[in-house]
């Protein structure tokens, strides 16, 4: 299994099949959709936490690092999806939470106890002149540190309450997160994912912030790439696909973390493309996609990381945010057009593709229509901070409908039955009104299929080295919605073009671009065959490639 010509399915098991109608996905829901998973032709499966949890954070605020939570079934269970899993040359990819555990780990609870050893574990500290012991602010909004009355003192928690801070520079620590990696790989897993795995080097001086939210503090510290090189190395995990979930990080550090002789990841997830709708940077301020600013971002990530070595995971949806079909294209009247869009953008870049649950036959946003609809800490948390700001209702649910991570968990639309298939029970979110016209049997019946695009991608990568490994340039257009790139190795040349609008485009070619693709068959188009003419004529969201 090459890192490089590969492709990734994300599965939030809470969302994806459940087999046994409790309204929670789950494990043996999994393993029966393998057949499904199987024929998209995907190579690894990443699945989302389904360890022991008491769910604050659903299931990023870990209980057992080394178990499976009775609400996505048993070990035996596990067991059972891997080999079979296996036995379809699919490798499974678990999410290692190890930036916190959560409060109920055995860890905490001694540490609660007064185990200074189990202290050590994480960040406990006094207050600071009768205040916090700084004044960062958590992801999810409100303060970073919970006082245990107990101890007198606070820990550190740049997430939920109940997910608290580990302290990497306790060595004892990390070696108890190597036998963690250690007991999945010896149960045949293939690969892992690190969850916010920048923020593990903390300051050695805690301090307030009077500039931002604290970030810039624990962000990339100066010893994530020796925690990362001891980890794998003692692991022995240099040869498993390995990935970083990097939050607010830099091209220069994704490069640190990825190029192969630091032996630390294969790859690494950054989100600059997937904020090009903040307001300022800030996720719960609307502002129109802006087009220009994510074609730049997408060029400096792919020439950078060529040029100086690095590797990308590209992605454009994900358990923590909104379907891009939705956010960044039309979900209505050029749904199936769009998504295809997408999925060339990111299936042609330099880089490993995920491809998340759903986006594979074009599921859309929720459409939530009251709050009681959303079941996201993060996103319930954000209502009641934008009503104390002085939102309305109907403008702080207009945010969280644009914005919620709950978006991307709404249940699989299998097929057109009650609860989308997804659940003989009542399901733990809603399912979308809009499942009897998209789900994965109705596209899969489709000869427009979304589904059997994804399934040529996927091909594609395999099988040519040019997408693999070719090299990347983009083709300036002065036309924001409008955007170009080619990939080149050897003689060979592809060329994606993609109308991200919803009028007709028409697009004069400078000629030494036409003369290298007037005779260029088509690769992969989500409009059907049309030749290489100079204008070319775009159809509103129209992706095509050719190839010469
Ligand atoms: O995500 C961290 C992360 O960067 C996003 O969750 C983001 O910070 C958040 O949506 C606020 O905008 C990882 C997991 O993917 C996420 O599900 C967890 O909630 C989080 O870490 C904590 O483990
Ligand atoms: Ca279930």
């Amino acid at each position: 299994m090459n890192f490089k010509n590969m492709t990734v399915y994300q599965i939030y098991p809470r969302s994806f099949y459940d087999s046994n109608g409790d309204g929670i996905g789950d494990l043996k829901g999994i393993e029966q959709k393998l057949d499904y998973i199987k024929e998209l032709g995907v190579d690894m499966i990443w699945i989302t936490p389904f360890f022991k949890s008491h769910q604050y954070d659903n299931g990023y605020d870990v209980d057992d690092y080394c178990s499976v939570d009775p609400r996505f079934g048993s070990m035996e269970d596990f067991d059972n999806l891997i080999k079979k899993a296996d036995s379809y040359g699919i490798g499974i990819m678990l999410d290692m939470v190890f930036n916190h555990s959560s409060i109920h780990h055995e860890w905490f609870q001694k540490a609660l106890a007064g185990d200074k050893k189990y202290q050590d574990y994480y960040f406990f500290k006094s207050a600071k002149n009768n205040n916090l012991p700084t004044n960062w602010i958590s992801k999810f909004g409100g303060p970073t540190w919970e006082y245990v009355e107990s101890l007198d003192k606070y820990y550190l928690h740049l997430f939920h309450k109940g997910q608290a801070d580990l302290n990497w520079e306790n060595e004892e620590l990390r070696d108890e997160l190597v036998n963690v990696l250690k007991f999945w790989k010896n149960k045949g897993v293939k690969g892992f994912r690190f969850d916010v795995v920048n923020l593990i080097s903390k300051p050695k001086i805690f301090e307030d912030d009077f500039q931002g939210d604290g970030r810039r503090f624990y962000t990339d510290g100066p010893k994530v790439n020796e925690y990362l090189q001891e980890i794998v190395y003692k692991a022995g995990i240099e040869n498993m696909i390995t990935v970083g979930e990097m939050s607010s990080t830099s091209i220069a550090n994704c490069i640190e973390y990825t190029k192969p002789e630091n032996k630390e990841l294969n790859m690494a997830f950054n989100f600059h493309h997937l904020k090009v709708d903040y307001k300022d940077g800030e996720k719960w301020e609307l502002a129109p996609v802006n087009y220009k600013s994510l074609k730049e971002i997408f060029s400096t990530w792919q020439v950078e990381m060529q040029n100086r070595g690095g590797w990308s995971a590209w992605f454009w949806n994900n358990h923590d945010q909104p379907r891009a079909v939705s956010r960044f294209t039309n979900d209505k009247e050029y749904r199936v057009q769009s998504a295809k869009l997408l999925a060339n953008i990111i299936h042609l870049f330099r880089g490993t593709p995920y491809i998340f649950q759903g986006e594979e036959f074009g599921m859309t946003n929720g459409y939530f229509e009251s709050i009681e609809e959303f079941r996201d800490y993060e996103s319930i948390n954000y209502y009641n901070i934008l009503l104390e700001k002085g939102k309305s209702k109907e403008e702080a649910l207009n945010i969280l409908s644009r914005r919620s991570r709950d978006n991307g968990r709404i249940p699989i639309h299998w097929d057109d039955t009650e609860n989308s298939g997804f659940t003989r029970g009542t399901p733990w979110i809603k399912i979308n009104e809009n499942y009897l016209e998209i789900n994965a049997k109705k596209d899969r019946e489709s000869s427009n299929s979304i589904f059997k695009h994804y399934q040529k991608l996927i091909s594609l990568r395999r099988n040519l080295k040019l997408i693999s490994h070719g090299n990347y340039r983009e083709i300036n257009t002065d036309i924001d919605k409008l955007f170009i790139f080619e990939r080149y190795l050897d003689n060979e040349e592809l060329i994606c073009i993609n109308n991200f609008s919803n009028e007709e485009l028409i697009y004069e070619f400078n000629n030494n671009i036409f003369e290298k693709y007037k005779n260029s068959k088509i690769l992969i188009s989500n409009y059907g065959d049309k030749t290489f003419t100079n204008p070319l004529v775009l159809k509103p969201y129209e992706s095509i490639a050719y190839i010469n």
